[in-house]
């Protein structure tokens, strides 16, 4: 299932495409639960400094929300970070026609820098190609061994394009230093970003107490333990003398 090229890939590089990991329906039923949420949250939340943003995807669409269980990215994440990971932030990065967008800031997706370590890991969905022309992603190759951000000067100059297909997953070292680019086309593209974290983090919403029992249910052993069922905090002494199977945070989380 996992293909060791891309392991290797991504730990000289930094990033790596693993191909075809959604099919067009796939792609095609996660853009449309997308956009309609990009449209409510222009309504709700027109002028927040990340607008065009969906956080929190999980619970704007079961598509989105069933992305967490995709086998195949599973194993990968298991393999390069940790089976104990939890999701730390799960949202879109859009770029409508003829803009860029907050993440076409020269950026890195984690700020501690641990030599030999990974806080984090990061994975992206691009649900359109990525191209030369709608914004592929900026990257500077090997730079996730870096403590620095370098200049903005040097970044472009050395930069590389995340040429890609939707569908495709783009497996990205957060401290990587990458930034979107500009779309110059007509067509939107669109991309889902997740930000995975170990499992003694904290995650940048409260996702067992956000997302509703009724999306939980839904969810695999792999999705329920990504938002974090497998390590909630007790609030009080019955909570944590609660019977092993009914435990909040359950043993062996890493
Ligand atoms: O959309 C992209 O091309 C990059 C997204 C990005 O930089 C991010 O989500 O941190």
């Amino acid at each position: 299932m996992v293909d060791n090229k891309y392991l290797d890939i991504l730990e000289l590089e930094g990033v790596a495409i693993v191909p075809s990991m959604l099919n067009q329906n796939q792609v095609d039923d996660l853009r449309s639960e997308l956009e309609l949420a990009i449209e409510e949250d222009a309504i709700h939340y027109p002028n927040v400094f990340d607008k065009g943003m969906v956080h929190n995807c999980m619970v704007r669409g079961s598509n989105m929300a069933g992305i967490l269980d995709h086998p195949v990215m599973n194993a990968y994440l298991n393999k390069c970070f940790s089976d104990t990971c939890i999701v730390y932030a799960y949202q879109s990065s859009s770029l409508p026609p003829k803009q860029s967008n907050y993440g076409s800031r020269v950026h890195v997706d984690c700020p501690r820098f641990i030599s030999g370590y990974n806080s984090n890991m990061g994975v992206m969905f691009p649900l359109n190609d990525f191209t030369v022309e709608n914004g592929a992603t900026y990257y500077l190759p090997r730079s996730h061994k870096l403590a620095d951000l370098p200049a903005e000067d040097f970044f472009y100059a050395n930069a590389k394009r995340a040429f890609c297909k939707a569908g495709d997953m783009i497996l990205l070292n957060p401290r990587l230093v990458h930034a979107a680019g500009f779309n110059a086309t007509n067509i939107t593209r669109h991309a889902l970003t997740i930000n995975f974290c170990r499992s003694y983090m904290r995650q940048r919403f409260d996702f067992p107490r956000l997302i509703s029992q009724d999306i939980i249910d839904k969810l695999g052993e792999n999705g329920r333990r990504l938002i974090g069922m497998n390590v909630r905090m007790p609030t009080n002494l019955e909570e944590f003398y609660l019977p092993p199977e009914q435990r909040l945070y359950k043993p062996n989380q890493g």
